[in-house]
């Protein structure tokens, strides 16, 4: 972070640095217009001050100084700091923070290090971009679109050409698009998709190709146009609908997630990236409540003693209500 210092070095520099960094983040809004020059006088009347300030009532001896600031000099003088400064200073650390975690691939320890760095905005971000990783280099390319909710409409026209377009792959293949649109949400922030086959369960090996041929397939007819990760059981990337004579616009690129999950675990995995996360969260402590242990994989009873047992057989969602004596609910009444 480039900070401006005071002009001349002082004996006072602790006090005048202060001031003139008040004064900045002063500048910097849109109203206070007052307050700016008032800062500015009495940094530059202490800046030329020869003695050294031992309290903010010496410090009010001078012209342009007033009891604010000399109040302000003694909290400094006796703390070492400015509690009014430390919040500005946190505000716009955590705001910048906030900000840069909202790329894709950009965590809040990146964040940190950046804003350290004195990258702080879109702007700053773009004049780096060599020293983005790949994730982040998307993540900004696609920023403004990523931002922007997809609409419900969109959501089933994505999912019927994805149901669609995963039979020709393999007629055997179980997709179900889950997150908020199967909640019924008008729209979403990206697509969940999970992803199963009869071949494939927690006692077959690996099957990473019965994801990656999916992918691949979503790549080749251009639905698919980015890669943000690619593991055996799970890709993250970036899709787009391609435009038809009867649309009036270009659809968004968007986020997608896609989860190829074991078979004998496919109805938990539905249940969890269903959510809502805090549906899940509710039925989990239920689940405990009943001697069950529920996460995204399986569910198992705990014994006695607390340790958890083998997982219990799940072929629906309803499966999983049961074994815990939860009242079914529908995807659309599971937002809590
Ligand atoms: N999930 C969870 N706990 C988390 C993250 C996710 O239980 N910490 C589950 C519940 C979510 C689902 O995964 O509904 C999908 O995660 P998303 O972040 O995609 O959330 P939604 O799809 O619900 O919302 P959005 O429309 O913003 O994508
Ligand atoms: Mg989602
Ligand atoms: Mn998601």
């Amino acid at each position: 972070m480039s900070k401006r210092k005071a002009p001349q070095e002082s004996l006072n520099e602790g006090i005048t640095d202060f001031l003139v960094e008040l004064q900045q983040f002063t500048a910097s809004l849109p109203h206070n217009l007052l307050l700016c020059p008032v800062l500015r006088k009495a940094a530059s009347t202490i800046a030329k001050y020869p003695e050294k300030i031992k309290s903010g009532a010496e410090a009010k001896k001078l012209d342009g100084v007033g009891a604010k600031i000399a109040e302000k000099i003694d909290e400094f003088l006796q703390t070492g700091k400015l509690r009014k400064l430390e919040k500005i200073r946190n505000d716009d650390t955590s705001s910048s923070i906030n900000f840069l975690t909202r790329v894709t691939g950009i965590g809040p320890a990146a964040a940190r290090k950046f804003y350290e760095d004195g990258v702080k905005t879109l702007e700053d971000l773009k004049k780096i971009e060599h020293k983005l990783n790949h994730h982040q280099q998307i993540g900004l390319r696609y920023f403004e679109e990523f931002e922007k909710r997809i609409p419900r409409a969109e959501m089933e026209r994505m999912e019927a050409l994805i149901l669609k377009e995963l039979k020709k792959v393999d007629t055997e293949y179980i997709g179900t698009i889950c997150g908020s649109y199967r909640r019924g949400a008008g729209s979403s922030g990206d697509i969940d998709i999970l992803l199963t086959h009869p071949n494939y369960t927690s006692q077959t090996e690996k099957q990473p190709k019965l994801l990656h041929a999916v992918v691949e397939h979503l790549e080749s007819i251009g639905f698919v146009t980015d890669t943000l990760s690619k593991g055996d059981t799970k890709f993250m990337g970036v899709c787009q609908l391609q435009q038809s004579d009867e649309d009036e616009e270009e659809f968004l690129h968007r986020r997608i997630d896609i989860r190829l999950i074991p078979k004998d675990q496919y109805y938990c995995g539905v249940l969890y990236f269903t959510g809502s996360d805090i549906f899940n969260k509710n039925m989990r402590a239920h689940a405990l409540e009943k001697g069950f242990t529920l996460n995204e994989y399986t569910i198992r009873p705990l014994g006695v003693t607390g340790v958890a047992g083998e997982p219990l057989m799940v072929d629906s969602e309803r499966d999983i209500f049961e074994y815990i004596q939860y009242k079914y609910r529908e995807p659309k009444d599971r937002s809590e």
